[in-house]
């Protein structure tokens, strides 16, 4: 067996009114109950540092100045990675990137024990709208606030694993997880924002949870992989996101899930020799695939 110890780290809602400094407590907070527990991982979601603005119709600039972080680490943020390598613990974290070329993207990185960045994503798939819905009850602006992210999906060989990120949306796409694990990745993480209500149709609401958790679980089978799957959730003034975040196993089986929508720690000691043995028989990529026959993927 090969094991790590994996938690993933949910948070309740973050407000307009909570600062970085609020943000950041919480997280600490929670970085240390996941070493209490002997992780050495710890993922945290998807935006982690602010409220998911994209709901809200603002000029690119004034979202500039409230919501993105203009180097990583910086002081607020700081305090989390001197506790990461304090403790010993590496973590992922998402947050709002500004660039020095101004460029904006919705990033996430990965941190090893050292407090060393290891590894950065910029999210690919950006689900929502760039115009103003001025009928909806709130906006999804991640096509205004965004851009599409320019590093690809790759994978990094730390705290003793093959790791690959990506971040909300991407997680609904088979071609995310299908390239990560073409470089070997054994464990995928990723963070995740999921309003309750879809502004685009009139989508039953338990279909937000069942969505996200079958994307979840087909994709490590498919994969041989191990995912952990943190969320920001609960009800950021008044607007509701799914809670769920997972564990998932090569076997497509929920090795650990969340019962809350509040900040909550959840665990597993997961052993990736379990997704060797799926890579070695049933998705054995050099024996089995086909890729002659998948070319419409790449063309269309
Ligand atoms: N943050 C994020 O990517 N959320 C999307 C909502 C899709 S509806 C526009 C998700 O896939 O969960």
């Amino acid at each position: 067996s090969r094991k790590i110890g994996l938690a993933v780290a949910q948070m309740g809602p973050m407000h307009l009114a909570d600062d970085r400094a609020a943000a950041v407590a919480r997280l600490m907070e929670m970085m240390r109950e996941a070493k209490s527990r002997s992780a050495d991982l710890v993922v945290f979601p998807e935006l982690a540092l602010t409220t998911f603005f994209p709901r809200y119709w603002m000029l690119e600039k004034e979202a500039e100045d409230k919501f993105f972080e203009k180097s990583m680490p910086n002081a607020a943020v700081q305090p989390l990675f001197d506790l990461a390598v304090e403790l010993g613990i590496g973590f992922y974290l998402g947050y709002a990137e500004l660039t020095p070329e101004r460029r904006r993207f919705n990033t996430a990185i990965l941190v090893d024990k050292t407090g060393r960045i290891v590894q950065k994503y910029r999210k690919i798939h950006l689900p929502g709208h760039a115009d103003h819905k001025v009928n909806a009850p709130f906006q999804h602006l991640e096509k205004k606030f965004f851009d599409v992210g320019d590093l690809g999906f790759t994978v990094a060989d730390a705290l003793g694993a093959t790791i690959g990120m990506c971040i909300c949306n991407d997680r609904r796409w088979p071609e995310t997880w299908r390239v990560l694990s073409l470089q070997g990745a054994e464990l995928g993480l990723v963070g995740y924002n999921t309003p309750s209500w879809n502004i685009h149709w009139n989508e039953p609401v338990h279909l937000r949870m069942h969505t996200h958790l079958i994307a979840l679980q087909a994709s490590a089978y498919q994969n041989a992989m191990w995912i952990g799957a943190a969320a920001k959730c609960g009800s950021e003034d008044g607007f509701h996101m799914i809670g769920g975040s997972v564990i998932v196993a090569p076997s497509g089986e929920i090795a650990a899930q969340s019962s809350s929508e509040e900040d909550e720690v959840i665990f597993a000691n997961i052993d990736l020799a379990i997704g060797d043995t799926f890579r070695e028989h049933v998705f054995n990529f050099a024996k089995h695939r086909r890729p002659e026959h998948y070319r419409l993927i790449v063309e269309r």
